[in-house]
């Protein structure tokens, strides 16, 4: 498999993570966020939408948007598994991944930001809208959460690799994450597995 990445795109980081629990061999072909590549014509023609990641699979199909990614790969690598077996308990670890993936992420995406800039707004206001956005959605994470081990229990799974890339841009936009020590649970237990070692932004091909 072929995985298009950024180091420190989240969703690419959320694919990385679900790849490495799963023990799945890829490639990483990097694509510069910041020169612009993922507007390139070769790029365009991965993905129409000119967002990384892009998953190109065993059999070269061509796979986009991080959730769906994930979940091809829990369909077809069934093991180990990312989602539980009650519906209900797939049900809140979903909510934990929606929360991320539809009402924090694309607020502070690039293209978002970079249009904020456009209709005027200075680097000031454009930190105090992704502060805003990520810390709602984080403490609204923390108490969806478990209060042991990983998100759900002893084993990383699916709200996991959601929340620890999440975590990566917390930080990186210096959201204060004191209130949530659920999440900083977590985020501790992470920081010693291979898998999300392995995923993390600071361990790519491509990272400066
Ligand atoms: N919902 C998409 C979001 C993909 C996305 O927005 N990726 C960002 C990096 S995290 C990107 O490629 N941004 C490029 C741009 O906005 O120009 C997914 O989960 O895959």
């Amino acid at each position: 498999m072929d995985l298009f990445t950024y180091y420190r795109s989240t969703s690419s980081y959320r694919v990385r993570i679900a790849l490495a629990l799963k023990g799945l061999d890829y490639s990483a072909v990097p694509v510069n966020l910041l020169l612009g590549e993922q507007r390139s014509a070769h790029y365009l023609a991965l993905n129409p939408q000119g967002r990384v990641p892009t998953l190109r699979s065993d059999s070269g199909a061509l796979l986009s948007q991080s959730p769906a990614i994930v979940e091809f790969l829990e369909e077809r690598y069934p093991e180990p598994a990312l989602l539980p077996q009650d519906a209900e308990q797939r049900a809140r670890v979903r909510a934990v991944a929606a929360t991320i993936a539809c009402d924090v992420h694309p607020l502070h995406n690039v293209s978002v930001l970079d249009r904020l800039r456009q209709l005027g707004h200075d680097e000031i206001q454009v930190g105090q809208w992704i502060e805003h956005w990520i810390g709602l959605g984080l403490a609204a994470v923390e108490r969806q959460i478990g209060d042991q081990g990983f998100c759900f229990g002893p084993a990383p799974g699916l709200a996991d690799l959601y929340l620890l890339p999440q975590v990566y841009a917390a930080e990186r936009f210096k959201v204060d994450l004191a209130g949530c020590p659920r999440i900083r649970r977590v985020a501790a237990l992470a920081g010693q597995h291979p898998a999300f070692i392995q995923a993390h932004p600071a361990n790519q091909a491509d990272t400066p």
